[in-house]
């Protein structure tokens, strides 16, 4: 069976001239950002890319057909479409089947990049252990494609509403690599801090790009996962943040919310407790994200 897949003309010359390009999640822009700040951020992401001399390809699912590279006009509907799926592994093959429309998380992202030839890959934070996980189980579906498909995935950490120890733990047992650039420091998502050190670093974008490469001569499963910090001037301090996180929490928990709502009820709920700042926070670390993801894919062609 021949499988809905459909490049967008800017991804499909990419591919034939041999250009770098980076892959683009599009949960962020359904389920992660308002409209109309998560289209001026797709855009402004797909922008930085080609500063960067790389080709940007957005993903998502639009009636039942996978899109590699969105033209102006799919974004733009995208980011105002209602009852949009949100996508993971287990959820890609319905949506096709039912000719529906469905945004990729990181983990249907990674799927689709890596049908698609793409190696590397920017977002803003990776899925990961809920709090109270002992108790509910809810484990990212993220955390396993890291171990399987082998895409290097650039986030600016997992997100503070995560059990980042936990979160670190998994991704070791699963055998991926969690590099930090720049820093020492797991990177927290709109804070710099996590209070938790890295498992590896690497500064240089030649040298993950290297270390991807090396991973298919290893024949080692799954891909890399990049943190890197928010720049300094965007950062919301963990010690600001964190009680507000904490606020959120304690929301989601009385209001039962679970599942594929947690996240972005917390991030929506964070939007409104830091007067939108978490958002702009949110903007500054995908763009620094892009960025580091053009330099390594270069170096990857
Ligand atoms: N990064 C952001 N905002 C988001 C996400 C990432 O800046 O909304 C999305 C990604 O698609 C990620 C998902 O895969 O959140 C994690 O959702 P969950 O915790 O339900 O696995």
């Amino acid at each position: 069976m021949t499988l809905p897949l459909s490049y967008s003309p800017d991804v499909a010359e990419a591919r034939a001239k041999g250009l770098p390009l980076v892959a683009l999640e599009s949960t962020i822009i359904t389920h992660g950002m308002p409209f109309p700040q998560n289209v001026e951020t797709a855009r402004a992401v797909e922008a930085e890319i080609r500063a960067q001399g790389a080709v940007p390809a957005t993903i998502a699912i639009l009636d039942g057909t996978i899109h590699v590279g969105l033209t102006d006009a799919q974004l733009d509907q995208l980011g105002q479409a209602q009852d949009v799926m949100k996508l993971s592994r287990a959820d890609l093959a319905v949506c096709l089947a039912q000719g529906r429309t469905g945004a990729t998380t990181v983990a249907a992202t990674m799927i689709c990049a890596h049908l698609a030839g793409i190696a590397v890959f920017a977002t803003g934070g990776i899925g990961g252990v809920h709090r109270g996980a002992e108790d509910s189980f809810d484990i990212s579906a993220d955390l396993q494609e890291l171990s399987k498909t082998p895409v290097t995935v650039v986030a600016a950490g997992a997100k503070a509403i995560l059990d980042l120890p936990k979160t670190l733990e998994v991704l070791e047992t699963l055998g991926v690599p969690v590099i930090a650039v720049g820093q020492d420091e797991l990177p927290a998502f709109w804070s710099r801090a996590s209070g938790l050190k890295a498992p590896l670093r690497m500064d240089d974008p030649a040298a993950i790009a290297k270390s991807h490469r090396l991973r298919g001569a290893l024949g080692l499963a799954g891909g890399q996962l990049v943190t890197n910090p928010i720049p300094v001037e965007a950062e919301i301090p963990r010690a600001e943040i964190m009680p507000v996180v904490e606020e959120a929490l304690k929301a989601a928990a009385v209001q039962g919310i679970t599942a594929k709502e947690v996240t972005p009820f917390l991030l929506s709920r964070l939007f409104d407790a830091t007067e939108g700042r978490s958002l702009d926070a949110n903007i500054a670390l995908v763009l620094n994200n892009a960025r580091l993801a053009a330099k390594i894919a270069r170096e990857l062609v």
